[in-house]
C-alpha cells in the first residue's frame, strides 16, 4: 500500500470559474434537497399541496387550449411527462443561478430560492381547498434549500474554509510561513462535491418517500377522477335542481349557487383523508333490527335523489361566509334507515368519519321527510376530496357539526343521554338546528356609491322552512319589503333585492328576514356558542 501522494489530497487550488461551476452544482443540489423534502411534507400533510404538483396544475390550467391540444397531438400522454421534464430544466436553472449569486451576492441565492418558494405557494393557494398550510410544503422546501445552499457555499469561500483558517491562525501565531497566494482560493472540493451529493441523495429520497406515502392518496385520487356518477333517478332529467329564475343579476350578489371551489371548507382533518371508494364502507349499527354495511358500489346501483341544500357552519357569525348552496346528489338517509329498522327508544344517529369525527343527528331529522342525503355528488361531479370523498352526509336545516359528517364510515343508532359527538362534547348545543338569517352581499360595507339608484342585494336562509319576507331599512326609516327571487326550494337561501333612491351622505342598511313559520330575525346580537350566532346584519356606505 502507498500512501496517497500530496497531489490527490482533496484541498485542491480551485480557480475563480470553477468556483462558480461548483456555486451552481451546489445550488442545484441544495434546491433537490429542498423540493424533495417539499414533496414529503406534502405527502404527509395534505394531497393538493406538493409544490411541483401543484405549480404544474397550475401550468396546465393556464396553458391555453390550443397549445394543450398541440401538446397532446404531438406528444400524446407524454404530455405530463413533458411538463415534469420542464418543470425540472426550469428548476435546475433556478437553483444554478441561486448558487452562483449566493456566492458572489449573498444573500441573494437564498433571495432566488425565496421567490421560487413564493410561486409554489401562490400555486398552492390557488387550488381548490386550499388553506393557509397549503404554503407549508413551500415553506419547509425553502428552509431546507436555504439552508443547504448557505451551508455549501461557504465551502466554497476559502477565507472560512477550514483549512484555510487553521493556516491562518498558524501563521498569526507566526509558527508557519505566510501562506502562498494560491492557497487563498484552496478549498475542500472533493468534500463540497460529497456534500453536495448528500444533500442530492437527501432530496431524491424524499422525493421517493413522498411517491410512497402519497401513494394512497394518488390511488383515491385516480378513483375520483374515473368515477362516473350515475343520473339521479328524481328528479327526473326534465325537472332541473335549479329552477329558472331563481338567480338574480345582480352585480356582487353571492351566486345561488356555490361553485365547488368556493364552497366554504370546515372539519378537523390537517389532512384531508383520501379513501379510496373500492375500500369504502357504511356500517349501519348500534339499536337496530337489522344492522347495514353498504358499499359505494351497492351504494351508486341504488336510485339516487339530487337536491338543492345550503349548508351552513354554526360558527357563521352575522353577514360571515361560511354557508354554502350546492345540488347534492345521494340515496335518501330515511330510506336507509327504513331498512336498519331503529329500534324504539333511539332518539340519536352518531355518525362517524375515517378520522375519527363524530356528529350526533336527532334520529327524527334523518327519518322524516326533509330528505337528508348520503351524498356522493356535489354539483354534478363526486364530492371533492375536501367535502367529504366519497360519502358524507347532508341533512337540511341543521348546521354542520350536527349533521353533515363528512368521509363518514359508520351511522350508530343510539340515544342523546349514552353518547356525545365531538362538537357536543365540548359545549356545542346537542340539538343545531339552522336559525332564520339574511345577509347584505351589496354593496359592501364601507362602500362609495353614487346618489340615485342604488341597488341593496343578498341571501336570507332558513332551511326546511322557507323565507316569507325580506325587509330593508335604511337609517331610522321604516322597514320596506325587498323583492324575493324565486327560492329553488325552502332548504336553499334565497336571494332578495331592494332598489333604493339613495341620497348624498353616510347611510346604515339593515336586512332581517322572516320565515314561513312568520318568526322574524331577532334583532338580539349572540356569538356562535353554544347554537348558532343571532342578529341583524348591518352596514354603512358613503353616497357621494
Ligand atoms: N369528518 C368531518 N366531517 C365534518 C366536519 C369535520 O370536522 N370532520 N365538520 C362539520 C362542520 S362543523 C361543518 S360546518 C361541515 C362543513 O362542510 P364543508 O366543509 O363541506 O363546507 O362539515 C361537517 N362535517
Ligand atoms: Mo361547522
Amino acid at each position: 500500500m502507498t500512501a496517497p501522494s500530496r497531489q490527490a489530497s482533496p484541498l485542491t487550488t480551485v480557480q475563480k470559474p470553477r468556483r462558480k461551476s461548483l456555486a451552481a452544482a451546489g445550488g442545484v443540489a441544495a434546491l433537490i434537497a429542498g423540493l424533495g423534502l417539499g414533496e414529503l411534507t406534502a405527502a404527509l400533510t395534505s394531497i393538493a399541496t406538493s409544490p411541483t404538483g401543484s405549480v404544474g396544475s397550475v401550468v396546465i390550467d393556464l396553458t391555453p387550449g390550443w397549445f394543450k391540444e398541440f401538446m397532446i397531438s404531438a406528444v400524446g400522454t407524454a404530455d405530463k411527462f413533458v411538463l415534469v421534464a420542464l418543470i425540472i430544466v426550469v428548476a435546475s436553472a433556478v437553483g444554478a443561478i441561486a448558487g452562483v449569486l449566493e456566492l458572489s451576492r449573498p444573500p441573494g441565492g437564498r433571495a432566488v430560492l425565496g421567490g421560487l418558494a413564493v410561486v409554489c405557494a401562490i400555486a398552492a393557494l390557488s387550488r381548490a381547498g386550499a388553506g393557509l398550510s397549503s404554503v407549508l410544503p413551500a415553506a419547509v422546501a425553502w428552509l431546507v434549500a436555504a439552508l443547504v445552499l448557505v451551508f455549501l457555499v461557504r465551502r466554497l469561500r476559502p477565507g472560512v474554509a477550514p483549512a484555510t483558517a487553521t493556516r491562518r491562525r498558524a501563521a498569526e501565531r507566526g509558527d508557519a510561513p505566510t501562506p502562498a497566494p494560491a492557497a487563498e482560493s484552496s478549498i475542500d472540493r472533493r468534500r463540497f462535491l460529497l456534500y453536495s451529493a448528500a444533500a442530492v441523495v437527501v432530496g431524491v429520497a424524499g422525493g421517493a418517500m413522498s411517491r410512497v406515502a402519497g401513494a394512497g392518496a394518488r390511488a383515491a385520487q385516480s378513483a375520483r377522477s374515473l368515477l362516473r356518477l350515475p343520473a339521479a333517478a328524481i328528479p327526473a332529467p326534465a325537472v332541473p335542481a335549479v329552477p329558472a329564475g331563481a338567480a338574480l343579476d345582480v352585480a356582487g350578489i353571492t351566486p345561488l349557487v356555490t361553485a365547488n371551489g368556493d364552497f366554504y371548507r370546515i372539519d378537523t382533518a390537517l389532512a384531508v383523508p383520501d379513501v379510496n371508494p373500492d375500500d369504502w364502507s357504511l356500517t349501519v349499527n348500534g339499536m337496530v333490527e337489522h344492522p347495514i354495511t353498504i358499499t359505494f358500489a351497492e351504494l351508486l346501483a341504488l336510485p339516487l335523489t339530487e337536491r338543492a341544500v345550503t349548508l351552513a357552519c354554526v360558527s357563521n357569525v352575522v353577514g360571515g361566509d361560511l354557508i354554502g348552496n350546492a345540488t347534492w346528489l345521494g340515496y335518501p338517509i330515511n330510506e336507509l334507515l327504513a331498512r336498519a329498522k331503529p329500534a324504539a327508544g333511539a332518539d340519536m344517529v352518531l355518525s362517524r368519519s375515517v378520522d375519527g369525527f363524530t356528529a350526533s343527528t336527532p334520529l327524527e331529522a334523518l327519518t322524516d321527510d326533509r330528505g337528508a342525503l348520503l351524498a356522493v355528488g356535489m354539483n354534478g361531479e363526486p364530492l371533492p376530496f375536501e367535502h367529504g370523498f366519497p360519502v358524507r352526509m347532508v341533512v337540511p336545516g341543521l348546521y354542520g357539526y350536527v349533521s353533515a359528517t363528512k368521509w363518514v364510515s359508520e351511522m350508530t343508532v343510539t340515544r342523546f343521554d349514552r353518547d356525545t359527538a365531538y362538537w357536543t362534547r365540548n359545549g356545542w348545543s346537542p340539538l343545531g338546528p339552522i336559525k332564520t338569517e339574511s345577509r347584505i352581499d351589496v354593496p359592501r360595507n364601507g362602500e362609495k356609491v353614487a346618489a340615485g339608484m342604488v341597488t341593496i342585494a343578498g341571501v336570507a336562509w332558513a332551511q326546511t322552512r322557507g323565507i316569507d319576507k325580506v325587509e330593508v331599512r335604511i337609517d331610522t326609516e321604516p322597514w320596506r319589503e325587498a323583492t324575493l327571487a324565486r327560492a329553488i326550494s325552502a332548504d336553499t337561501w334565497v336571494q332578495w333585492l331592494y332598489e333604493w333612491q339613495a341620497t348624498s351622505g353616510t347611510h346604515t342598511l339593515t336586512v332581517r328576514a322572516t320565515d314561513s313559520t312568520g318568526v322574524t330575525q331577532t334583532e338580539t346580537q349572540v356569538g356562535p356558542v353554544p347554537d348558532g350566532a343571532t342578529g341583524w346584519d348591518r352596514l354603512t356606505v358613503n353616497v357621494g
